[in-house]
């Protein structure tokens, strides 16, 4: 049972142009460029992702769905019959089936996420396979707390976020964002967040840099995107995709190189680049298991278990609103 959104889906809308050009055209003048990685996620972006999730060096996706695929039944223990999951950040919510799987009494499934596509895309696959569920996307920032619709206002709530998403954001807009969950998911809510591991920065090199070039492809996209939505004219050519470990703060960093000197227009306005000059995109934070448990206890969270793969890679956190 396929509910329409809260709010129109919106992908294109005013409001988010504004904020797109406006955020895009800030972070371009800051001296040492950034562009927020949420927008990454356009219908390209999305459908890119996906390859990635299949991409040989890309072990997060592997690794966290062997997890999922071990250990639902513990996880989904406790949801209770006629409860509502919420997904924040669910693009194509595949990993979701896995729980949903083990939860045929739940009420209701709350994917949010600011990809219109893949928001649709999973919402009628879901609704499909799931015919007594009933699914209720919501297109949204998952940084500000959601309503619920009004007839799932009462019922408990379980949150999933997986993926390590919580790692494309700085530890404190991370400790900030599961304050915002605790809000959503009230008190005696649950939330199952999947945290990639620190491991060798070889390694992680290579998932942020594949052989294929699919993550240098992501991440130009979004210079391709401003192109399409702002009138831009970067030529891509000019960008080389760079993925570095930044030992020190404990990331993956994602940027954009400047190939020479150059200028871009974006909406009238000139934008200067240096040759070796980069725009820093993404960041993926890894985390210890008693590195997030910490994060967790600061935003009021009590961890309850944890499940990781044979290998140590990644790791699923079962916590509990205090
Ligand atoms: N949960 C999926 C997808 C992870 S990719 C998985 O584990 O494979 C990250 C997803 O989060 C994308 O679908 C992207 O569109 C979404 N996203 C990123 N930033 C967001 C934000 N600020 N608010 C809502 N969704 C966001
Ligand atoms: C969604 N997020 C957790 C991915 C990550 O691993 O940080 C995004 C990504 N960027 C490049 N590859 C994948």
């Amino acid at each position: 049972m396929l509910n329409p959104s809260l709010r129109p889906l919106s992908e294109g809308n005013t409001d988010e142009a504004h904020e797109f050009a406006t955020e895009v055209l800030q972070g371009l003048s800051r001296p040492s460029k950034t562009l927020p990685c949420r927008f990454l996620y356009d219908a390209r972006g999305s459908e890119l992702f996906e390859k990635i999730t299949r991409l040989p060096e890309y072990y997060p996706t592997r690794a966290e769905t062997s997890i999922l695929k071990a250990h639902a039944e513990e996880m989904a223990a406790d949801v209770p019959d006629g409860g509502v999951l919420v997904e924040f950040g669910s693009g194509s919510s595949l990993k979701t089936e896995l729980l949903l799987e083990r939860l045929p009494r739940l009420r209701a499934y709350v994917p949010v996420d600011v990809s219109q596509s893949a928001l649709a895309d999973a919402s009628q696959r879901l609704a499909a396979r799931f015919p007594w569920l009933d699914v209720r996307p919501i297109v949204a920032d998952f940084a500000y707390p959601v309503a619920l619709p009004a007839h799932l206002a009462w019922r408990h709530r379980t949150g999933f976020f997986p993926g390590s998403t919580i790692g494309n954001l700085m530890p404190v807009q991370a400790s900030r964002l599961l304050h915002v969950f605790r809000k959503v998911l009230s008190t005696g809510g649950r939330l199952i967040v999947g945290i990639d591991l620190k491991k060798d920065p070889g390694k992680l090199v290579r998932a942020y840099d594949d052989t294929a070039g699919v993550t240098a492809t992501f991440n130009l996209n979004l210079l391709a995107r401003i192109n399409r939505e702002l009138g831009g004219n970067f030529d891509l050519r000019a960008f080389k995709h760079r993925a570095v470990y930044n030992a020190r703060e404990g990331r993956i960093e994602m940027h954009l190189v400047s190939l020479k000197d150059q200028s871009v227009r974006i909406r009238g306005r000139r934008i200067p680049f240096r040759a070796g000059e980069s725009v820093h995109t993404e960041n993926s934070y890894k985390y210890s298991v008693a590195q997030f448990q910490d994060l967790a206890r600061s935003a009021n969270w009590l961890p309850s278990r944890v499940w990781t793969d044979p290998c140590g890679l990644f790791s699923v956190h079962k916590l509990i609103s205090a």
